[in-house]
């Protein structure tokens, strides 16, 4: 039987509603595999010591997602590290150790205990680093309504700028999490991201994303039953300058996120405050601050 003949064989057996079906069937079975190879995730997180400043070795995925849940409201230092010297020359350096004599670094600024600290630590970048007005205090960070407001340089906008170069960047949330679980955290950065959670290092990405809402990274993260704290670093060099991310959106509907409604860094520590009641690791029921004694021993 010549082939070009089959399905010609296969309509005549079947009428008008059973083609359309197997048509339907024929098609869904080949979107399958399409789903499946969207791209790889990195499970392979966190990073090691020796990876954390290396590239992802997974390959681009290049995915414009303007749908995604992208998240807006941060807190944040309320100035960027200026005159960086580029963003990679700039990358390896901890400035928020720098700036508060060692009482922070990046990765403890990821803690819920460090995170706390920031209600009296100040950042105190040199004046040639500084940006006009900075007072060394930590504020809410608004990215606009979109992701790519702001002509996509929201890392100048969120300071009243239009456009900056050679800076970088801090951002924070904490994602208050009902269980243990696993979540894909997607990144969209121009240029430099690096992201801690809970006091380690999740993500490197040295390269611009390509757009604000263009992930090239779908990196799967561990977040534990009650807050974590994300930091989000962004290294801009020229140009465009945003960093952006979205998580899945199976994740966004089981987790709550703050800044939410907070306008100012007291209204935020509310938030915190105020965030669900928590299983803790014994096994009962335990406010936000009993669950944070537990955890420090304190
Ligand atoms: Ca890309
Ligand atoms: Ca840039
Ligand atoms: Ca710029």
């Amino acid at each position: 039987m010549r082939q070009d003949r089959l399905p010609n064989l296969i309509q005549c057996n079947l009428g008008n509603f059973q083609w359309l079906v197997f048509v339907n069937l024929l098609s869904f079975c080949l979107f399958i595999p399409m789903i499946s190879f969207a791209g790889p995730v990195i499970t392979s997180g966190p990073l090691s010591k020796e990876k954390e400043m290396q590239q992802p070795e997974q390959s681009r995925l290049n995915q414009k997602r303007p749908d995604a849940l992208w998240i807006l409201n941060w807190y944040g230092p309320d100035s960027g590290y200026m005159n960086n010297g580029g963003a990679k020359k700039s990358s390896t350096i901890d400035h928020i150790k720098n700036a508060t004599n060692g009482i922070l670094d990046q990765p403890s600024l990821s803690t819920i205990e460090g995170l706390l600290k920031t209600k009296e630590v100040k950042v105190n970048f040199p004046p040639k680093h500084a940006m006009i007005g900075m007072e060394g205090d930590w504020m809410i960070v608004n990215l606009g309504t979109r992701p790519d407001a702001a002509g996509g340089r929201n890392m100048s906008s969120r300071y009243g700028f239009a456009d900056l170069n050679n800076f970088d960047t801090w951002q924070i949330i904490v994602i208050n999490a009902p269980t243990n679980m696993k979540a894909i955290m997607s990144p969209a950065q121009d240029d430099y991201a690096q992201i801690w959670i809970n006091g380690q290092k999740w993500h490197n990405d040295s390269e611009w994303t390509g757009s604000p809402t263009e992930v090239d990274f779908d990196v799967e993260v561990d977040l534990k039953a009650g807050n974590n704290v994300l930091v989000y670093r962004c290294g801009e060099s020229g140009g465009h300058e945003y960093a952006n991310l979205h998580f899945d959106r199976d994740t966004m509907q089981k987790v709550r996120i703050i800044p939410d409604q907070a306008k100012t860094k007291a209204a935020f520590f509310d938030e915190l405050i105020n965030l669900p009641i928590l299983v803790s690791h014994r096994g009962r029921l335990v406010s936000f601050w009993a669950d944070f004694k537990l955890e420090t021993g304190q």
